[in-house]
């Protein structure tokens, strides 16, 4: 029979997209529950045409429900993932809380599908949106080239802070519009946004950017560049990957990209590399630069997968190339990956 499945956290952002790809493939699932805190309980949400009642999210929702997407913050994910999963429900949770638990796996479908397998705590995690823009790449390259090291920038969009993100940075866009300053526009900016326009980036994120993203941690690091680092080793398989991450918000509404410099064990050329990666899974090669054909994130919206391009040759390093990736932070980066993992746990689950 039929897996049936629930998205918790169903009135987010990301809920939002997670009810449109089940709608997609409508046919693969059983029964769909849609749970939310109890403040949504009650509301009533579209999946495609059927219309169906959130629900207050309790032990007893998941009665009957084969396959969990979580979408929580991490608090309520480590809360809530055990008291799934202890029912038998097979949960795919996007938070940060399980993603190095070693008996968690880690699954991006593009580059280790088979761990989705081996998960003693019926528990499943989603990558950080960051880290996912960059592995279906690295995926396919480390596997012709045998990746050794990489140099990350990245340049997220403000709906990596959820909704609250992406409404900040349109009531501060609407505040700047009329200024026209030029050596004191940043004096400007500053004085029409006020202190409140310090959240949720800790600084102004239109006409700026905003080199940190999360939380600061031991060293100067942020916790979103120690993500990119640990959880590209563990998803890759290759735990002595060397790694160093920047990483800044940039008043981009939804699409994170990235600047990558990755070096191999062996030579490599950008026509070798853009052989391999035009038949990558989740890969788009948008590299014709002449014709300013190059990823950017105003693309990316609503696209599936990962877009690469800017190949180069690094001209000081013969075994490197430079290049840039982008995705949806919300498709790919966050419910795109876990709707591909439940469609693997589902093609297991009809084996038994
Ligand atoms: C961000 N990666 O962009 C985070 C969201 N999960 O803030």
């Amino acid at each position: 029979s039929k897996p049936n499945v629930a998205i918790v956290g169903a009135t987010g952002v990301v809920g939002s997209i997670m009810r449109n790809l089940l709608a997609e493939d409508r046919d693969r699932w059983g029964k769909i529950s849609l749970l939310a805190s109890p403040r949504s309980a009650g509301k009533e949400l579209k999946v495609g045409d059927e219309t169906i009642v959130v629900q207050a999210l309790s032990a007893e929702a998941f009665d009957g429900v084969d396959i969990a997407h979580f979408d929580l913050p991490d608090e309520v994910s480590a809360e809530w993932v055990p008291v799934a999963a202890a029912k038998g429900v097979v949960v795919i949770d996007k938070s940060a809380h399980f993603r190095m638990d070693p008996d968690v796996p880690l699954v991006c479908p593009e580059s280790n599908p088979q761990d989705v397998s081996h998960r003693p705590k019926n528990i499943i995690a989603n990558a950080n949106c960051t880290t996912l823009a960059l592995i279906p790449s690295l995926a396919a390259l480390n596997e012709a080239f045998g990746l050794k090291e990489m140099r990350v920038a990245s340049y997220q969009a403000a709906s990596g802070s959820g909704k609250e993100g992406l409404e900040a940075l349109y009531e501060q866009a609407g505040k700047v519009a009329g200024l026209t300053g030029l050596g004191t526009v940043g004096h400007e900016v500053r004085e029409v946004l006020g202190e409140d326009f310090n959240a949720p980036f800790g600084a102004p994120l239109v006409m700026n950017v905003v080199p940190k993203v999360g939380g600061w941690k031991d060293g100067g690091w942020t916790s979103e560049e120690l993500k990119v680092r640990n959880e590209s080793r563990k998803i890759l398989g290759l735990p002595d990957l060397a790694v160093s991450s920047t990483c800044v918000r940039v008043p981009v509404a939804i699409g994170h990209s990235q600047a990558v410099n990755a070096t191999f064990a062996k030579d490599v050329t950008v026509e070798a590399a853009h052989e391999v990666l035009r038949n990558a899974p989740g890969v788009d090669v948008v590299d014709d630069p002449e014709n300013m054909v190059f990823p950017m994130p105003i693309d990316s919206v609503g696209a599936k997968g990962t877009q690469i391009g800017r190949i180069r040759q690094s001209l000081d390093f013969p075994r490197s190339l430079d290049f840039f990736v982008v995705a949806d932070n919300i498709m790919k980066g966050a419910a795109e990956n876990s709707h591909q993992t439940a469609v693997l746990v589902a093609q297991e689950l009809a084996k038994k």
